[in-house]
């Protein structure tokens, strides 16, 4: 065909351009998934979810610097239908704040929010520059123990997970590695 007729480093180039093109949002789906939840509760979310459903996952809560009672909390959830997040806490923490990480002006900056929208189905990811949970007045805790977090939907509910005191797994950001 017409491809045929282009000289090879041009093609090159055109399929590099097409393949970037199209990798980039199917990459972040893919992280996503990859870092969320068993591949088994992702892959078919239809069959493992029921509509009540609160799926929490990976929790856990970076120690806090020495000396420092503010840290960051990182979860995986996926729900059975449309909700919000509206607040969060625990009891080894005085506050929980919900926060973005986005670029500002250049800057990657940190941002409160009121409530994140999780939709049925699709996982919604706390992670190291990302969303994340922002803790506040936390007391003693060290790496290894554990935490309930309860979250408030909007919808009225209520869910706790077990959150264990860990440091995230840099290289997941990265790269895609295990
Ligand atoms: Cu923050």
């Amino acid at each position: 065909m017409s491809w045929n007729t282009f000289g090879n480093s041009l093609g090159l180039v055109c399929s590099a351009l097409i393949l970037a093109s199209a990798c980039s949002p199917s990459n972040k789906v893919d992280e996503n998934v990859s870092s969320a939840t068993e591949p088994s509760t992702i892959s078919q979310p239809d069959v493992s979810l029921v509509e009540s459903a609160i799926n929490i996952q990976n929790g856990i809560i970076r120690p806090p610097l020495g000396g420092k009672t503010v840290t960051a909390g990182y979860f995986t959830m996926v729900l059975g239908q449309d909700d919000r997040i509206i607040s969060v806490s625990s009891d080894v923490a005085e506050t929980i704040e919900l926060h973005t990480h986005e670029m500002s002006d250049g800057m990657m900056q940190m941002r409160k929010v009121d409530s994140v929208d999780v939709n049925a189905g699709v996982p919604v990811v706390f992670e190291p520059k990302g969303l994340h949970l922002m803790i506040f007045g936390v007391n003693d805790v060290k790496e290894g123990d554990t935490a309930d977090v309860t979250f408030t939907f909007e919808s009225g509910r209520t869910a706790s997970a077990l959150f264990t005191v860990s440091t995230p797994d840099v290289s997941k950001d990265a790269g895609h590695k295990h």
